[in-house]
């Protein structure tokens, strides 16, 4: 199945509603004060974000008087222009070798499926993964780990159960370095930034890093739920108080009409959304191309 294609079907729900109730918008009337209200009303409930749906909406007030928009299809191809815009600016992420990429996020978000996916993305481009088995927390998280490994023929690093994570992080970066690894996942327990013991985990976890493989590029990579819409964009602050995030994996696109949560997050955050979940296989793991997306939403 073609890239956009599958970008284009995970993101089906939040076209569909969106097309559905613009166009019953615009049945009886044109753009008056009361469409204007509505659409606003959409895009936050696409989970765009209140703020950034009335920026947007104040950007086609101001189009739709230089230039005629009437139909819904004319309104779609704005708001597309509209955000094409506001995308070209954020940052992006190119993967450098060797990497160390450390996946993080709160309980149940689809960190341990998003290293499977992208032990097989890297594979696909040829490189060298290892696992690194950092959620020492969980009982049963080093099996799942271990059963992704096995699906994506890739080598795993892994202590036993209660093993201090930051431990499991040193011997897979110690074998990284003796087996000339291009690209080392590090899966974490999920936790909640109130856990103040997991945090620090996290930190020293870091600190490990730092100071061990000084020579390798480091991504951490948060993962969020789609489907919890305007509450992950919280999750973003609260983890960053503890570590640095470089950028965002968004799961489960796939289940959800808010798939317009990725406009807040670039906006306000301004981090980039490197990776989107699409299902729970291996290949269910896209590259975000925000033109891709953009046309997926409208
Ligand atoms: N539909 C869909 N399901 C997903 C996606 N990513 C993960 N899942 C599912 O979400 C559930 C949780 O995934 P995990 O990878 O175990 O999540 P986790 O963040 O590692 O969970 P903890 O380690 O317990 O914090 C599983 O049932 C996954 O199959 C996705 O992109 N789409
Ligand atoms: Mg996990």
């Amino acid at each position: 199945m073609g890239l956009f294609k599958k970008i284009g079907q995970a993101l089906s729900k939040t076209r569909e509603a969106f097309a559905r109730r613009i166009d019953a918008m615009l049945s009886h009337g044109q753009l008056d004060d009361d469409f204007y209200d509505d659409l606003t009303d959409l895009l936050i409930s696409c989970d765009i974000g209140v703020r950034t749906s009335m920026e947007i909406v104040d950007e086609l007030r101001v189009q739709a008087r230089k230039e005629k928009i009437r139909t819904s299809e004319d309104v779609k191809n704005a708001l597309k222009r509209i955000l094409t815009e506001e995308f070209s600016s954020l940052p992006k992420i190119e993967i450098e070798y060797p990497a160390i990429i450390t996946i993080i996020g709160v309980n149940g978000v689809g960190k341990t499926t998003t290293i499977g996916k992208l032990a097989q993305y890297f594979k696909n481009q040829k490189k060298e993964v290892s696992l690194v088995a950092g959620d020492t927390f969980r009982a049963a998280a080093a099996d799942q780990l271990t059963q992704w490994a096995e699906r994506t023929k890739t080598r795993i690093i892994k202590q036993t159960e209660g093993a201090d994570a930051a431990a499991v992080v040193f011997d897979g970066i110690t074998s990284a370095k003796a087996k000339g690894t291009d690209v080392l996942l590090v899966d974490t327990a999920g936790r909640l930034h109130t856990k103040t013991n997991l945090m620090e985990e996290l930190k020293k976890i870091d600190k490990i890093i730092t100071k061990n493989y000084p020579e390798a590029n480091r991504y951490n990579l948060i993962v969020l739920d789609a489907t919890t819409g305007q509450n992950a964009l919280s999750q973003i602050s609260a983890f960053n108080d503890f570590v640095k995030i470089d950028g965002i994996v968004l799961t489960k696109l796939d289940g959800t009409a808010k798939g317009g949560v990725v406009v807040p997050i670039e906006k306000e955050y301004h981090l980039p959304v490197v990776f989107i979940g699409t299902g729970e296989g291996k290949d269910d793991l896209e590259l975000f191309d925000p033109a891709e997306f953009i046309n997926g939403l409208f």
